[in-house]
């Protein structure tokens, strides 16, 4: 009670008049949540001579009792709060009612098959087809909902050998980033016995004679899969019949543990091309294998270091015998292509092929000998063709402000698909015929939705530092501007990643109720290329925030919104985003949605893949860049006696890309902080993870426990 009235009053001095709008948000018996006790350890570590304590450190450890007695304490709490509003059954109602279309992705062929994904509607995982020509009946190749009851096991990676009778595929289960890999007869539909294990971030790419193909895989882990470290990852080539214990290691560098390595055969199946990457660097290196020279495929040939500087990314596109394609930000931060002869690699003999523009090149493709140029302006796909000398060839021309998806064809290809998508243009699928020079909808959904009666507009916003910052707003049309409207603000703001426009069932129900859905392109992001990524990395990381919270502030400038109608919601970087904006605002926002968020910025690269992200935050290993991260860390940013927005925090046990502890610890802090009325809960999702794969009926449930969530706590009407 005593620290209630000290943070009111600190409030009231702060904001009269939002305190009391707040007050408005306020769920009648949101004051009588008791959450579970949770023990405060005397843990303190000393960072370069600051003492800072980790009370709820044995959080980390998801699987010792005490942990696994507040997990189950704190989803008893949540499940009853979220089952006792009204709203939630009509919302999940609605959602898979919505959900319930067929939903197809872009086709691919290999020798005289075509392969796609479909899923009914409601189905947990989507279906691979195989089709003998695009006007023969598909029939079934791979099944991923017969490989578990509940749909938990997802695809992750696929590969079709060249002859198009072998696909090598990875699955993942419950949501982890571990993968299994899998040979199956395509005719047949029936799996070989090849069984390969303990792969993470890893493609897999058959040679041409469809004897094997490369992989990249990890130690085995201890008993503690889901928290250790990655480290040491290995290129092996698995030759088709044989027994993983004989896979023939083709690359490894001990001397550099985090090194990551990947190959592929290119097309011409002369060469593998390894891509050496230091986490989540854009910054690569690429070497080769020549497979002529191989002994074949017991012995490798020499693995040839072509570009060994991590000077700048580089995607290898494609080849003419020895020509390579790159494409590259090497001194050019919106991306051009190279060409490298690997007779002559000497950097004075690279050859500028397509030269960086206004646009980012967000990715090149070789299909009908043409390059395919896929360029972002302002968040929104361009998609030109150029001949292979870089000379520009047409505009292609898409239906509305969107985002081009997957783009698939093969160099000796007549024609390509790609998926198109917008906030109001649900996935649809183009193909494009070369020879005609014709565009047509290949695969259009139906859905029970009319996107006539919303709009989605872009603005540009200024924020703290001036910086123009651009923002997608879609709602119903004519929006009331008299700061009624739930708002719903969702970010990321990070590793190079662009928000680009996307249809997404999930938030149909938040427009059918009057939602606005705001996407801001937060600095960090790719945007506008490197330069734009590198203003909300490091030390610039609270560009980002300042970025995410100017977004609020234009939102409620202009009407659209009010404090207590705003809700933020992010995943993984944006968890974080999230967990920022609330620890330095929490004034500002009426309900915050962190998901899978890295929470504790001092520690987050001990465990999985974490130490991967230290290129784009820092880590508080280092003295100089400490400080930044202190500054920021949402964790250590909790202040107890501060009134903080409702909030439901979503983490899942599988989740080895962000561990649950970050989600955790976050959770045990604010709680204890929270001084207002406001409801601070946490989901902790069984058998899922970071988010790839999760299978449709989480999906939905999720969606409803959020909406749901804020269908009360933003004061909403019941749909
Ligand atoms: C990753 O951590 C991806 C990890 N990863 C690689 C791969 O580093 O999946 C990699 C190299 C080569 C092949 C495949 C992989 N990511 C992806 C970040 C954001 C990302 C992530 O998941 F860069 F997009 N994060 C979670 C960053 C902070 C929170």
């Amino acid at each position: 009670m005593k620290q209630m009235r000290t943070s009111l009053l600190r409030s009231l001095a702060g904001s009269l008049l939002l305190t009391s709008m707040f007050a408005g948000a306020v769920p009648s018996h949101a004051q009588t949540l008791q959450y579970p006790a949770a023990r405060k350890s005397d843990v303190v570590d000393d960072y370069h001579g600051t003492r800072v304590p980790d009370p709820y450190r044995w959080l980390e450890d998801p699987d010792s009792p005490e942990s696994r007695a507040w997990i189950e304490a704190e989803n008893q709490l949540t499940s009853a709060y979220l089952a006792a509003i009204p709203a939630r059954a009509t919302i999940r109602e609605r959602l898979t009612k919505v959900w319930n279309y067929p939903k197809y992705g872009a086709p691919f062929r290999k020798a005289r098959r075509y392969f796609f994904f479909k899923n009914d509607g409601l189905q947990n995982q989507s279906v691979l087809y195989k089709q003998t020509s695009l006007s023969a009946s598909p029939e079934t190749l791979l099944d991923p909902n017969l490989l578990s009851e509940d749909g938990t096991v997802a695809l992750s990676t696929l590969a079709v050998s060249e002859d198009g009778r072998l696909l090598a595929y990875g699955t993942s289960a419950s949501g982890s980033d571990w993968e299994e890999f899998r040979v199956r007869d395509v005719a047949t539909a029936r799996d070989l016995p090849d069984h390969v294990k303990w792969i993470k971030f890893s493609g897999a790419s058959w040679t041409k004679d469809g004897a094997g193909f490369f992989y990249s895989r990890y130690p085995e882990p201890s008993d503690k899969a889901l928290t250790d470290v990655n480290r040491f990852q290995r290129l092996y080539y698995h030759r088709l019949g044989t027994d993983q214990a004989q896979d023939v290691l083709v690359y490894e560098r001990p001397d550099q543990p985090d090194w990551g390595m990947n190959a592929e055969v290119t097309d011409d199946g002369r060469y593998a091309v390894l891509q050496v990457w230091l986490g989540t660097d854009r910054r690569n290196r690429v070497y080769y294998l020549d497979l002529k020279d191989a002994k074949h495929p017991r012995i490798p040939g020499e693995v040839v270091r072509l570009l060994d500087d991590f000077d700048a990314s580089y995607t290898f596109v494609g080849n003419d015998g020895p020509v390579f394609y790159f494409h590259t930000d090497l001194d050019a931060p919106r991306k051009r292509v190279l060409a490298i002869d690997i007779r002559r690699p000497e950097r004075s003999n690279w050859r500028e092929v397509v030269p960086q523009g206004p646009d980012v090149l967000e990715a090149v493709h070789i299909i009908h000998d043409t390059f395919v140029a896929h360029y972002m302006h302002d968040a929104a796909s361009r998609l030109r063709l150029l001949a292979l000398d870089g000379r520009p060839v047409k505009e292609l021309e898409l239906p509305v402000l969107g985002s081009v998806g997957a783009i698939s064809g093969e160099r000796k290809d007549d024609e390509m698909f790609y998926a198109f998508t917008s906030f109001l243009y649900p996935t649809t699928i183009f193909r494009y015929d070369f020879k005609t020079g014709a565009t047509s909808v290949f695969k259009a959904p139906t859905i029970d939705f009319d996107p006539s009666a919303y709009e989605t507009e872009q603005v540009f916003y200024s924020s703290k530092d001036g910086t123009r910052v651009p923002m997608f707003i879609t709602h119903k049309k004519g929006l009331p501007l008299d700061g009624s409207n739930p708002t719903y603000l969702y970010g990321y703001g990070g590793f190079n990643i662009s928000l680009t426009p996307s249809f997404s069932v999930a938030m149909l129900p938040w427009l059918e109720m009057g939602g606005v859905y705001a996407v801001p392109n937060l600095r960090g992001g790719g945007e506008y290329g490197e330069e734009w990524h590198q203003a909300g990395m490091l030390d610039r990381k609270q560009n980002v925030f300042d970025d995410f919270i100017a977004a609020a502030e234009y939102l409620i400038a202009r009407g659209y919104t009010s404090t207590p109608k705003l809700a933020i919601a992010g995943g993984s970087n944006g968890g974080l985003l999230v967990g920022a904006a609330m620890t330095q605002r929490p004034d500002l926002f009426g309900a915050a949605l962190p998901a899978v968020g890295v929470m504790d910025m001092l520690r987050f690269h001990k465990f999985t893949i974490g130490w991967a992200w230290v290129t784009d935050y820092g880590s508080a290993d280092s003295a100089a860049q400490f400080p930044y991260l202190y500054k920021y860390s949402p964790l250590h940013n909790l202040r107890p006696g501060t009134r903080y927005p409702a909030t439901l925090v979503t983490t899942a046990d599988h989740d080895d890309r962000v561990v649950p502890g970050h989600s955790f610890k976050f959770t045990a802090t604010l709680q204890a902080a929270q001084a207002g009325p406001q409801p601070v809960l946490i989901e902790i999702e069984t058998k899922a993870g970071h988010g790839a794969g999760k299978p449709t009926s989480k999906l939905i449930e999720e969606q409803a426990d959020r909406l749901a969530f804020l269908v009360k706590n933003l004061g909403m009407a019941a749909p």
